[in-house]
């Protein structure tokens, strides 16, 4: 008897469980997949508040140095294989396509390249509350790589006469969106609510890939088409600077920040 009722018991857990999964998969709009695994149901959802993982504090900076670099090529670098494009060719064209996943300039020079300060935990405050652009334009993203201050919203437009489902990864395996997009001119608009990087890809057009690079505070730069960076309005001290690139990985080193200089960070990267 008292086995039965531990049995119905564990039945009825059961079915709740998977009863609230469905109704969490249902409430979520554009066919969002929260992809929580059925074994562990009770798990809690991967939304972890962001203030609590970024205690940034935002203040007046005076008197403040600016940082400013380069990165670079490592000597020779085994180029990322091309892109392949197979399927709607109308629109994205046909063949081989150079992939945007390493793009250098004359002398070696990265572009793309994010570099960061890591460890500073009080300084200007950070840019959000505006809304930023991913496009899609003839099967590929625009921008291929952007910064997004954390609580941004991020619109991602369809500007192809083509379906693009747009599926966007936390960390590269965790789903934080997953988005059909079959008309020309559609846009979605979701908020970015945790600093890291969030790899966008489509999966209608497998060779399609572009990264949001969600961030804490605004010690952040993109390198430029000349492979340099500069970040401002520093407040004095010692910091650890990181540069990440998506297909040379990253590099750390210190750097002293003293007022009204520009201290120097040169980055050489290669393929590990
Ligand atoms: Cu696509």
């Amino acid at each position: 008897m008292k086995k039965t009722s531990s049995l119905l018991l564990f039945v009825a857990l059961i079915s709740s469980l998977t009863l609230l999964g469905a109704c969490k998969k249902a409430e979520e709009p554009g066919g969002e997949t929260a992809e929580a695994p059925a074994a562990q149901p009770a798990e809690a959802p991967s939304e972890a508040p962001a203030a609590a993982e970024t205690p940034y504090e935002a203040a007046d900076v005076t008197g403040g140095g600016s940082l400013s670099g380069s990165v670079k090529l490592a000597g020779d670098v085994p180029p990322p294989a091309p892109l392949e494009i197979t399927k709607d060719a109308a629109v994205c064209g046909m063949g081989k396509h150079p992939s945007e996943a390493l793009m250098t300039g004359a002398g070696g020079v990265v572009q793309l390249a994010v570099v960061q300060l890591t460890n500073i935990s009080k300084g200007k405050a950070l840019d959000a509350g505006k809304t930023l652009v991913l496009d899609q334009k003839k099967c590929k993203y625009d921008p291929h790589v952007q910064l997004v201050p954390v609580n941004s919203i991020v619109e991602v437009k369809n500007s192809d006469p083509v379906l693009h489902n747009v599926h966007a990864y936390f960390g590269e395996t965790e789903t934080l969106f997953n988005i059909a997009q079959p008309f020309q001119g559609q846009t979605t608009q979701r908020s970015l609510t945790r600093p890291g990087v969030v790899h966008v890809k489509c999966d209608a057009h497998p060779w399609m890939s572009a990264y949001f690079v969600v961030q804490a505070h605004p010690y952040y730069a993109v390198s430029d088409k000349a492979g340099n960076f500069k970040i401002s309005d520093i407040p004095p001290g010692t910091y650890k600077v990181k540069v990440w690139h998506e297909y040379l990985g990253s590099q750390e080193q210190d750097v002293t920040i003293e007022g009204g200089k520009d201290a120097k960070a040169d980055f050489q990267l290669t393929k590990s």
